[in-house]
């Protein structure tokens, strides 16, 4: 299902929650003091088979999918409590078309040149490509209907891709983020939002890294300048910001 598609069925969120402000580094999230749940997007980035599976394409490359699985149980839990406040849940893919014709030479030949050819078959099928195996959401943090898939072909997952256009038509102005890997995709897609005006938190026990001190680094570049591309916090901090309406 493509978020092209997904749209229409997203349910009305009630806004039951609120959120912030959060202990974060920088500064206590959001900027603005505190955020309606209704007006707040969880982004799950490529939790796939090919990011953080046995035979994909992290695995092929010789990286420790240990290090990329690492965010799995916290993710999961916060996926629930996103869900149970009435976030926006957004989950993504990076994957090329079968044909790979959305697949640029250069991104080919790097990833041949490191032994895991995108496109070439595999224990998970063909890497990186759309409908196989290694390309589908582990199941810890799997879409529930109605929630939004985003299928992009590159690292953001705003560039290619109709989720300016999701978000802003479901009035959502700040953005959490987990996902894999923290250096490439979520950082790339954090950029973006970032420049698009949405208020931006990264958790850094809901991310991975195939290297971890890329993960630190990653997370470390967010804090400077004052939050040069929001704040990092964990999601041990978002569960206990969240105020619930009534209570
Ligand atoms: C990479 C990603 N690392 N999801 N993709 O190629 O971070």
């Amino acid at each position: 299902m493509s978020a092209q598609t997904a749209v229409a069925p997203v349910p009305a969120r009630t806004g039951r929650a609120r959120i912030g402000p959060v202990i974060a580094d920088p500064y206590p999230w959001p900027y603005d003091g505190s955020v309606a749940a209704a007006n707040t997007a969880l982004i799950c980035i490529d939790w796939q088979v090919d990011f953080c599976g046995p035979g994909g394409y992290v695995d092929r490359m010789g990286y420790d999918i240990g290090l990329t699985r690492a965010g799995l149980p916290a993710t999961a839990a916060l996926l629930a409590h996103a869900r149970a406040a009435g976030m926006l849940v957004v989950h993504t893919r990076e994957g090329h078309a079968p044909d790979l014709t959305d697949l640029p030479a250069n991104k080919r030949w790097r990833s041949a040149r490191i032994g895991a050819e995108i496109g070439s078959a595999g224990p998970s099928g063909r890497i990186l490509v759309r409908g196989e195996p290694g390309w589908e959401i582990v199941p810890e943090v799997a879409p529930i209907p109605g929630e939004v898939l985003v299928d992009k072909p590159g690292k953001g997952a705003f560039y290619a891709t109709n989720l300016d256009l999701v978000l802003r038509t479901n009035g959502i102005t700040h953005i959490v983020l987990t996902g894999i890997t923290t250096d490439v995709c979520v950082h790339t897609t954090m950029r973006e939002a970032n420049d698009r005006g949405y208020e931006c938190l990264i958790l850094s026990d809901c991310t991975g890294a195939t290297d971890p001190g890329n993960h630190a680094a990653a997370l470390h570049m967010v804090t400077m300048q004052g939050g040069v591309f929001g704040a990092v916090a964990d999601s041990g901090a978002v569960l206990a910001a969240t105020t619930w309406e009534g209570t």
